[in-house]
């Protein structure tokens, strides 16, 4: 109960910084400028110059209204759908051309022969990836299991949610939803409540919830499988992940930060879409509530 009042604070004060409509403020650089011309030129007829002076610059990071014009000022259901339109222009890989996406999205930001391992935070180098003890290899995040999307062409290819982890971590993690745990599972600070729920490390909590969000959002009827966010856990083979009430805390409580904006770009680079979650760390709020 406690922790629903927190999580309803925090939310107002975000919606009182941001006013009553979605404001959105994203950042670009001169590649993802040139790529957002090209994948999304449908939507550039519709930015208006007065749009473009209200945000053109926040926290450090240039907005880039063309991308996403078409959810500006939406909310609830209305914005969903309209950046389910926006990230669905994309292109899909296979899932071994998921190897080589990762060796550049996940690359370390100190050492470009190696990857940073999403629940460790450390580096391992690239030319280690199999499927061995000391390996790594390619986690959904959005465990493949939940909507039975495998690793064929599609959900199961999408690198937004595709991350460079530990063979044995991403074993031991399996299909388990993400929720606050009470048991330690390695000296990394993450948690596993076997059979129930795993919690990743501060550090990569707001990122974990940001590419579940995604996922809600670019996969919906019509799409190969309709993924949804809901505030349970086991969810088993259903097309749903949990617990949404913590993954709205966890994007507070971890913020978007350097390595997650230089991920999301790269991605841009190499699949023509971009996580708005990361763009916009308020836009879940808009659409969810707990
Ligand atoms: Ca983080
Ligand atoms: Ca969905």
């Amino acid at each position: 109960m406690r922790k629903l009042v927190y999580i309803l604070i925090l939310s107002f004060a975000v919606l009182l910084t941001t006013g009553c409509s979605l404001e959105i403020s994203f950042p670009t650089s001169s590649d993802s400028a040139n790529i957002s011309s090209s994948v999304s030129s449908s939507s550039s007829s519709s930015s208006s110059s007065t749009d473009s002076s209200s945000s053109t610059e926040k926290d450090g990071f240039y907005s880039d209204l063309t991308y996403y014009a078409l959810a500006n000022g939406k909310k609830g259901e209305e914005l969903k759908s309209s950046l389910h339109d926006i990230i669905s222009k994309h292109s899909v890989l296979s899932y071994s051309e998921v190897w080589d996406a990762l060796k550049y999205t996940d690359e370390a930001p100190d050492d470009t022969t190696s990857v940073l391992l999403l629940y460790q935070g450390v580096n391992r180098k690239k030319s280690a990836n199999g499927g061995n003890t000391g390996q790594w290899n390619r986690e959904h995040v959005w465990a493949k299991s939940h909507g039975n999307f495998g690793t064929s062409n599609g959900p199961g290819t999408d690198i937004h949610h595709l991350r460079a982890t530990d063979v044995k971590t991403n074993s031991d993690r399996g299909n388990l939803d993400f929720d606050n745990c009470t048991t330690f599972y390695d000296s990394y600070g993450n948690k596993r409540d076997t059979g129930r729920a795993f919690e990743p490390r501060d550090e990569v909590k707001g990122d974990i919830a940001r590419m579940l969000f995604y996922m809600a959002v670019r996969y919906e009827a019509g799409d190969r499988v309709d993924l949804e966010l809901n505030d349970n856990v086991n969810n088993g083979t259903a097309p749903y992940m949990g617990r949404l009430s913590v993954l709205l805390e966890w994007n507070l409580l971890d913020p978007v930060d350097d390595y997650e904006m230089r991920r999301n770009e790269r991605i841009y680079e190499v699949q023509g879409n971009r996580n708005p979650f990361i763009d916009d760390m308020n836009a879940c709020y808009y659409i969810w509530s707990v």
